[in-house]
């Protein structure tokens, strides 16, 4: 019987149902382990736990944390295989193993899911050849939940390669990551999130480019894990490449036509202006030469933006891997609190972006007040590697990025002078940035919602996401946003707006004043009225 040899793509899959009452914890356990661990991935569909309502008290919430998603929720194999969608050429490509690097994956974790967790470890081991997957580092960055102690710990030892470092105190992820990087054996650095999974062929990519290129740093396409149904969503073609808004806040956008003029085909890597922030690779050495980290960053955010400033000011090259991909779940809510995404943004703005930080502050005023703590180590290390300016990041790395005027007294909160206190606001919806109205909010200060520039293209920008400007659409009499024209093309005339000396903002394609009123509900709102300068309504004041 054991000779036998199965060809696995051609049996049908199955769901494996386990119905019980009142069963001991740890044969019921076993049993589900033993399922998981014993069956080949693309075989195993499911685990269908059934609880035929049983009154034992472990049973209830301490079985449902136990498994958190293998038992009851997601019911999905920790070893699922993804299906290798990539382009043919890269599926193609075939690799001389020995030459490439070996890797550590670090996985930092702060009370992550059980399944999650465990199906990016089990992703990693099972979709890296051996030679090259040095170990696995799982940080945990002080975790709280307890199935992430013994339990953790006892599952993680059965794991070939696989190390469980504890942080002392909650780190944070930057410090998570260099506290498992000093356990690093492997030539390059891969970090990855903890709920992530490897499509077949991720890695060869990403260590043969670094073999080649020594101060590449490469990430994989990231792909899109549904946080509901655990849906992999692959998109095989052309990925988007990172950029960010002036709030400094990530963005995604499509590769520009003088990246795609370079590259000579569609399997090379390709320039990326950013990082998204958790999935890439780096020589080690390379990595300490840069500085990794700036360890002042707390808990989350910002650290990819000053990272990936840092590579390319500093001589490096940040590129995505069109043949790595990387599911990633992208959850509804973050599993903890993240207020430090400003104070960590500052830090990177004041190291690296010399005057241009200001367009942040500008539209972050809360900013200005954080304290960012101690800048000094990191200056030194921006002179003593030489590193070029943003002027020139901008200027060569990211021209199509929009640089914003903020001409002095011109941009800001836009406060209304007939209802006192209230500013213009626009909300702009998620997935659609330009489906919603500008309209009248308390005043707020944060920027945020309530900043605008008006620019010397007498055009009214909201610019956060992408650059949106106010318009008038034809016959209505409301104000809303469309996409800006890229820079130096034509300015159509439906978006110019002449603020005027007598403090009215005027639209000369309608011939109309921007005006505020109150809705019958009694709610401030804006719309296009005839001009008439006697109107308080019709005034209008950038902040100072
Ligand atoms: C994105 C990045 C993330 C990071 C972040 C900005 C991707 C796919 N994800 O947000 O890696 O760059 O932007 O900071 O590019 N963690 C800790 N300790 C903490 C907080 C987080 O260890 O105090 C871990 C966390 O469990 C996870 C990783 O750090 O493994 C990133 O956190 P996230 O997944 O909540 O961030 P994400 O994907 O929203
Ligand atoms: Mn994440």
């Amino acid at each position: 019987s054991r000779a036998k040899a199965y060809d696995r793509r051609r049996l049908p899959t199955t769901s494996v149902v386990i119905a019980f009452y009142n069963e001991a914890w740890s044969t019921l356990l076993r049993t589900v382990h033993s399922v998981l661990e014993s069956s080949p991935a693309v075989l195993l569909k499911e685990v269908i736990l059934v609880d035929d309502l049983s009154d034992q008290p472990y049973l209830k919430a301490e079985l449902e944390r136990y498994a958190l998603n293998i038992l009851l929720c997601d019911r999905i194999s920790l070893h699922r295989h993804i299906q290798d969608g990539r382009l043919p050429e890269c599926r193609a490509k075939a690799y001389d193993r020995r030459r490439l690097p070996t890797t550590s994956v670090v996985i930092a974790f702060y009370n992550e899911a059980w399944s999650t967790l465990l199906r990016t470890v089990h992703s990693v081991l099972e979709s890296s050849p051996a030679v090259l997957l040095k170990e696995v580092i799982l940080v945990d960055d002080l975790s709280d939940q307890p199935y992430l102690k013994a339990e953790l710990e006892r599952y993680v030892s059965g794991l070939p390669r696989v190390r469980l470092i504890r942080t002392q105190r909650r780190e944070g992820l930057v410090r998570a990551r260099l506290v498992g990087a000093t356990f690093a054996t492997g030539e390059v650095l891969t970090f990855l999130d903890c709920h992530c999974e490897c499509v077949p062929g991720w890695l060869e990519p990403l260590l043969e480019r670094i073999a080649r290129h020594e101060r590449a740093v490469v990430c994989p396409v990231i792909d899109t894990i549904d946080w509901n149904t655990f849906e992999f969503y692959m998109q095989p073609g052309e990925p988007m490449i990172g950029g960010f808004d002036w709030r400094l806040t990530f963005q995604w956008h499509s590769v520009p036509e003088y990246e795609r003029q370079r590259r000579k085909s569609k399997v090379d890597p390709i320039r990326s202006p950013t990082m998204a922030g958790g999935l890439f690779a780096v020589s080690k050495k390379y990595f300490e030469y840069l500085g990794t980290y700036d360890t002042g960053m707390d808990v989350w955010g910002g650290e990819n933006l000053e990272l990936s400033f840092r590579v390319w000011q500093c001589g490096g090259i940040l590129e995505i891997h069109p043949c790595s991909h990387v599911g990633h779940v992208f959850p509804k809510r973050a599993p903890y609190a993240r207020p430090n995404f400003l104070q960590n943004t500052a830090r990177a703005a004041e190291v690296w972006m010399d005057e241009y930080k200001e367009h942040f502050y500008n539209r972050n005023p809360p900013a200005r007040k954080e304290n960012y703590g101690d800048l000094s180590e990191r200056k030194r290390l921006r002179k003593h590697l030489g590193c070029q300016s943003f002027d020139w990041y901008l200027k060569t790395v990211f021209p199509s990025l929009h640089v914003p005027e903020d001409r002095p007294g011109w941009h800001g909160a836009i406060h209304s002078l007939g209802i006192s206190s209230e500013c213009l606001d626009y909300n702009s919806p998620e997935h659609n940035p330009t489906g919603a109205h500008v309209s009248l909010f308390g005043c707020h200060g944060q920027g945020g919602n309530q900043f605008f520039e008006y620019t010397s293209n007498l055009e009214i920008r909201f610019n956060s996401v992408t650059e949106l400007c106010a318009e008038v659409p034809e016959q209505k009499d409301f104000v809303g946003m469309r996409n800006c024209p890229k820079d130096g093309s034509a300015i159509p005339e439906n978006i110019v707006w002449h603020f005027k000396e007598d403090g009215t903002i005027y639209h000369p394609h309608s011939a109309k004043c921007l005006s505020a009123y109150r809705t019958p509900e009694g709610r401030a709102d804006v719309k296009m009225r005839t001009c008439d300068a006697s109107d308080k309504n019709q005034l209008w004041r950038f902040e100072k």
